[in-house]
């Protein structure tokens, strides 16, 4: 059940919105209580799991204390299946993962539809683990597998004209209620420069805690991309377009004096709402101090040399 401390500050204030627009579209429990998300809530001190092991990507993983799995899979955002944190866990694993395919369109000269299972034996997952840190300002350390999505664009080979790539999540409401509301425009859509998509950081990730991905997490396939905000990570991917021009995303849809394109993570820049200064690593008690580039300055930042970096985050 949704209660009021665990809806997402990001939501709330599209729930206030959508709430005048149409009083009878959501739940209303959360309407009182915008003030009080600030607190604590959420994992609290639920155990840690161990160290985090070796992984594929030569030094692209962190040794970090992994965020326990029940955290993982019970704290999540996703909004086709509604606002609160344990929604996602409560109701996604109705949605039907097979068949699946994810078709690659656009800009390249190989347009291809994969099913999952033939992306998988093309590319066979590895284990990387990231840092997630959600515009929200509460982070998790995460053991995914996936492929790198650089391996998919070399085999459909993007044109000289494809400058982006735009994903989009399922459109299927009969399985995902929040799709019969309009919380948010669907599909859910997201987007990349070429080069970022190109970096062997960004993954897609079919897995978890070496186990295919759950539906709260975005299966059977969702982006990761560590260095920017959560939202990038679209979850439950059907659609990738390589395109000549910058292709629009949900949450700069949706509120844009909030959210931008690129979204890196940047302590220095807050949400016009809430500091981005520091951030709760889900399972600990006290705050750390946020990193540009969410720690991972030193592999991403020169794609962004020459740029106003406020403008790129
Ligand atoms: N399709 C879709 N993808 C989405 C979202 C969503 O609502 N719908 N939420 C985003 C947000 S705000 C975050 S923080 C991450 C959360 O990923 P997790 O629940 O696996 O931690 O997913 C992102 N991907
Ligand atoms: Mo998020």
């Amino acid at each position: 059940m949704t209660t009021p401390d665990d809806v997402t500050p990001e939501a709330l204030y599209l729930r206030r919105r959508d709430f005048i627009r149409n009083a009878s579209l959501m739940t209303v429990t959360a309407l009182t209580t915008a003030g009080g998300l600030w607190a604590v809530t959420g994992g609290g001190a639920r155990a840690r799991a161990a160290k985090g092991s070796a992984d594929g990507g030569a030094g692209l993983s962190t040794d970090e204390p992994l965020t326990a799995f029940d955290d993982v899979t019970t704290y999540n955002n996703y909004y086709e299946f509604g606002l609160g944190k344990g929604d996602p866990a409560e109701h996604a694993h109705t949605l039907t993962l097979r068949p699946w395919t994810v078709t690659v369109t656009g800009e390249v000269k190989a347009e291809r539809t994969f099913d999952l299972d033939e992306l998988t034996r093309l590319f066979p997952p590895e284990r990387r683990v990231y840092r997630m840190r959600c515009v929200e300002a509460w982070s998790m350390v995460i053991p995914w597998q996936g492929f790198e999505l650089r391996k998919l664009l070399e085999l459909v080979e993007p044109t000289s004209r494809a400058k982006y790539v735009a994903f989009e999540t399922l459109v299927r409401p009969s399985e995902m209620p929040g799709q019969k509301t309009s919380v948010l425009a669907w599909p859910y859509v997201e987007g990349l420069r070429l080069d970022e998509a190109m970096h062997p950081l960004t993954l897609l990730a079919t897995g978890l805690y070496d186990q295919p991905l759950l539906g709260q997490n975005g299966a059977p396939l969702r982006l990761v991309v560590p260095w920017k905000y959560g939202f990038k990570g679209i979850k439950s991917i059907v659609r990738i377009r390589l395109l000549e021009n910058q292709p629009p995303t949900t949450w700069n849809l949706a509120a844009p004096g909030e959210y931008g394109f690129f979204a890196n993570v940047n302590p220095e820049v807050d949400h016009p709402r809430w500091s981005q200064a520091t951030e709760r690593r889900i399972g600990d008690f006290m705050r750390r101090p946020t990193l540009p580039f969410n720690g991972y300055a030193d592999q991403v930042a020169s794609l962004y040399t020459g740029m106003n970096l406020k403008e790129a985050f």
